[in-house]
């Protein structure tokens, strides 16, 4: 099992409130002063910031626990306590907050820049408020209110605009190696993408965000092969591209299988925007089943590729970016800078 540092969980509280101050006026030849009791400062929130530099959550396993101060009491004279700082958690863009226990999302950050996700508590009254013209001398004054305190899961979700899926072995990671700066390792056997990785493909100002991971094989689902707990890096794509092998015998059945697969997954993934592209067209007697490929799946764009044939590199690369077209994935401020999966990933096991 791998574990990875895109996940993790923090104990956040936010501060609680100051208490209202209880207080007499004390003067010289003034034996009965009033109240004077101030009120007690607010206590800090717990906020969360999107920081567009920072690229995983390791941080926050180092760092678990972020306590926002509490506010001061109030003090006699009227003096407000002052309010307690907030805590500032950073977090890299992309990431979500879930229930600890349950799993459940309670909060997106994706396109946020600063969320308040905690407040703290409200400062109590202090008993100058009190005052009533039957109680001269109110001798209470309100408490703070309490600061909440909870433990929440954090996770990152790397947002790519095209996920690129297949069985192992179908050229996945070679094709993302030969349109962006990603050098994802390419081997012939199966598995040999163990972890995900982004690349950039980029036209002028254009870019556009392809993630490689890796192969799904049918029961993937019920926890086959690598089972399918990487689907969610390509849960948030614009466009998903298929590859089928058109050297392997499954031709026909690869997209249909890989299709169903992903719904069980998740409905929405499934039917999500694709391309279908046969690969390895190079080898003996791939063009008839492209032909085939291509007949059958008639209401589709079905392209062919070998990674030695430049003009059909060209005509995907086209294809690639109509498929991501209709801006960013999202609204996330986008990965536009290298990105080095080494560095988004750490292997616990
Ligand atoms: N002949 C030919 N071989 C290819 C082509 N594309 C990829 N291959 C070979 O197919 C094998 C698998 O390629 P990968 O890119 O590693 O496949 P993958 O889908 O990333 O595989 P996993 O990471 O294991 O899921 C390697 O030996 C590649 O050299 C192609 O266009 N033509
Ligand atoms: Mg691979």
């Amino acid at each position: 099992m791998f574990g990875f540092s895109d996940e993790t969980y923090i104990d956040i509280a936010s501060g609680n409130g100051g208490h209202g101050c209880v207080s007499f006026r004390r003067e010289k030849f003034v034996p009965k002063g009033g109240p004077d009791g101030g009120d007690g400062g607010r206590g800090g929130d717990v906020v969360f910031v999107v920081k567009d530099n920072l690229r995983t959550l390791g941080h926050l396993k180092i760092q678990r626990s972020f306590r926002a101060e509490n506010g001061r009491p109030g003090q006699g004279a009227r003096c407000a306590g002052r309010d307690g700082r907030d805590v500032e958690i950073p977090v890299p863009r992309g990431t979500v907050i879930r229930n600890a226990e349950t799993g459940e999302l309670i909060k997106d950050l994706t396109g946020l820049d600063r969320y308040v996700f905690l407040e703290g508590g409200r400062g109590g009254l202090g008993n100058w408020h009190f005052r009533t013209a039957v109680r001269q001398t109110p001798r209470f004054a309100q408490p703070g209110g309490k600061g909440t305190e909870m433990r929440v899961g954090l996770e990152l979700q790397i947002i790519a605009d095209i996920g690129l899926v297949g069985f192992p072995n179908a050229g996945k990671s070679s094709l993302i190696n030969l349109y962006t700066n990603a050098r994802s390792k390419v081997a012939g056997y199966p598995f040999t993408t163990k972890i995900p990785v982004l690349g950039v493909l980029r036209e002028g100002d254009q870019d556009v965000v392809i993630a490689d991971i890796p192969g799904i094989i049918e029961g993937a689902s019920e926890g086959s092969g690598m089972g399918y707990r990487f689907l969610r890096h390509i849960s948030r794509t614009k466009g998903l591209c298929y590859l089928v092998d058109l050297s392997d015998d499954r031709y026909l059945e690869g997209f249909d299988i890989l299709s169903s697969e992903l719904s069980k997954y998740s409905e929405e993934l499934g039917s999500k925007k694709s391309i279908i592209v046969g690969t390895k067209i190079d080898e003996p007697g791939t063009e008839e089943r492209f032909e085939e490929l291509r007949r059958k799946y008639s209401d589709k764009k079905v392209l062919p590729l070998s990674i030695y044939r430049d003009d059909l590199i060209e005509a995907l690369r086209h294809e690639l970016f109509r498929l991501s077209e209709g801006g960013k994935a999202e609204e996330n401020g986008g990965f536009t800078a290298r990105m080095d999966t080494d560095a988004y990933y750490r292997d616990e096991a």
